[in-house]
C-alpha cells in the first residue's frame, strides 16, 4: 500500500445506538442459506465486538422462502441485524449493491453466507482501509491465502482460467473473490455500474479503477450446509459480464478481437464457398472469389454490427446502410483487386492462388476495420 497515513481508531463502541452511524456495514447476499445465517452472524459480531467496531449486518435475500426471516429475526434480538427480502429480482450482484445502497455504515463489507468466507480477516480489512486503501480484496491466491481441503482438478481449472481471463481488468490476484471491502464515500461514487451475474467486486475494481488497492490472505473454505448456485447460466453470464467490461476498459482491443474473431469465422465461410463452388458448380476461380468474398463479407457485416461495433446500431438505417455498401465495395475492390493483381501479374503468385486470397482478405479486412471503427456514432 502506497498510503503512509497513520492508522485512525474506526470505533469506541462494539453496538451502535439507534439511528446512529455504525463504523461498519456488512452486507451478505442470501439464495436458500437459512441454515448458514445464524453461524456465520455469531462469528461476524464475535469477531466485530472484540474489535470494537460498531456493525450493522445486511441480509439481501431474493425470497427464498427457507425460513431466513425467521433466523434474521432471531439474531436482531442479539445483534444489529437487517432483512432485505427482494421479491421478482434474482441475482447475487444486484443484491449486493441493493444492499450497499441502504447501507448506513462508514465502511462497506460484502462476504458470501456459506461460511466460505472467514469473518476472522475483517479486521485485517478494517484496518487497510483505515490506514488509506479505497478497496481491500480478501484473496485466495495472495500469500499467506489458500483452499482450505483443496478443490477438484476441474474446478481449479475452470476457476483458474476464469481468473486468468478477469487478470487484464484489474491487477490483483484473485479478481473471482467475493469477499472485499471500501469505504461508502467511495462507493457512492461508482457511477455506470452494470452489474450482472456474481463478479461484484470485479465490478467495482473496473468502474472505480480504486488507486490504492490492497490484498488481505484469506483461507477459503467450502460449503457445509446448503448448495452452491453456481449454474452454467452464471457461468455463461460472466463471459457476458467480462465482455462487457472490456468494452469499457479497453474498447480497441475489444473491438480488435471481436472483428478478428468474426473475421476468422468469415475466412471459414469464405474458404468454404470458394472452394465449393469451383469444385462442385465448376465455376471460374475469379468468380468464386467473388461470389465467396459477398458471402463472407456480408456475414462479416452482419455480425460486426451486432457484436463488434454496438455504436453503430446507433445510426439511422439509411445513412448507415449506404456508407455500408461503400465501404464493402471499397473493400471488395481492394480484396478481389489484390488478389486479381497478384494472379494474374505476378509469377510469384500464380501458382500461389491461396496465398494470393489471404493477402487480399488481409487488405480488405485493414480497410474495413479502419472504417468501421471510426464510424461517426462512436464520438
Ligand atoms: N440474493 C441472492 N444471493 C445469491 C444469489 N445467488 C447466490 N447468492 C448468494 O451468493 C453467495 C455465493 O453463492 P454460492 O452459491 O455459494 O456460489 P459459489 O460460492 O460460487 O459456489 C451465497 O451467499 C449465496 O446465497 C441470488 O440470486 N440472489
Ligand atoms: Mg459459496
Amino acid at each position: 500500500m502506497k498510503s503512509h497515513e497513520e492508522p485512525t481508531p474506526i470505533a469506541q463502541a462494539p453496538r451502535n445506538k439507534p439511528g446512529e452511524t455504525p463504523d461498519l456495514s456488512i452486507v451478505v447476499p442470501t439464495y436458500k442459506e437459512a441454515e448458514n445465517i445464524e453461524p456465520l452472524g455469531g462469528r461476524i459480531f464475535a469477531v466485530t465486538s472484540s474489535a470494537n467496531f460498531s456493525t450493522e449486518l445486511i441480509v439481501v435475500d431474493d425470497d427464498s422462502q427457507d425460513g431466513i426471516d425467521l433466523k434474521c429475526r432471531e439474531l436482531a434480538t442479539r445483534y444489529n441485524v437487517r432483512l432485505i427480502t427482494r421479491n421478482g429480482a434474482r441475482g447475487l450482484a444486484t443484491a449486493v449493491l441493493h444492499g450497499m445502497s441502504q447501507a448506513r455504515g462508514r465502511l462497506l463489507v460484502c462476504m458470501d453466507a456459506d461460511l466460505s468466507h472467514p469473518p476472522e480477516a475483517i479486521p485485517a480489512m478494517v484496518q487497510a482501509l483505515n490506514r488509506g486503501a479505497d478497496f481491500v480484496l480478501a484473496s485466495r491466491y495472495t500469500r499467506g491465502g489458500g483452499i482450505k481441503h483443496g478443490w477438484g482438478p476441474h474446478r481449479f481449472a475452470i476457476s483458474k482460467l476464469a481468473t486468468l481471463l478477469a487478470r487484464p481488468l484489474a491487477s490483483v490476484t484473485d479478481p473471482m473473490s467475493g469477499f472485499f471491502a471500501l469505504p461508502r464515500a467511495e462507493f457512492l461514487h461508482a457511477h455506470d455500474l452494470a452489474p450482472l451475474g456474481y463478479k461484484v467486486a470485479l465490478e467495482l475494481l473496473v468502474r472505480l479503477a480504486p488507486k490504492r488497492l490492497v490484498e488481505v490472505p484469506i483461507h477459503f473454505e467450502d460449503r457445509r450446509f446448503g448448495k452452491s448456485k453456481l449454474s452454467l447460466h452464471v457461468q455463461l453470464e460472466y463471459l457476458r459480464h467480462l465482455r462487457r467490461l472490456y468494452r469499457y476498459k479497453y474498447p480497441f482491443v475489444l473491438e480488435l478481437g471481436q472483428f478478428l474473431l468474426v473475421g476468422f469465422l468469415g475466412l471459414i465461410l469464405d474458404l468454404g464457398v470458394y472452394v465449393g463452388t469451383q469444385l462442385f458448380l465448376g465455376l471460374n476461380h475469379i468468380l468464386a472469389r467473388s461470389v465467396a468474398f459477398i458471402c463472407s463479407g456480408s456475414h462479416n457485416w452482419f455480425r460486426n454490427r451486432h457484436h463488434t461495433f454496438l455504436y453503430g446500431r446507433m445510426r439511422r438505417p439509411l445513412p448507415q446502410w449506404v456508407s455500408y455498401l461503400f465501404v464493402v465495395s471499397l473493400g471488395f475492390l481492394v480484396n478481389v483487386g489484390t488478389y486479381t493483381v497478384l494472379t494474374v501479374g505476378t509469377r510469384a503468385f500464380a501458382d500461389r492462388r491461396y496465398l494470393a486470397m489471404l493477402t487480399g482478405i488481409l487488405a480488405g479486412a485493414v480497410l474495413n476495420f479502419y472504417v468501421f471503427s471510426r464510424s461517426p456514432a462512436r464520438q
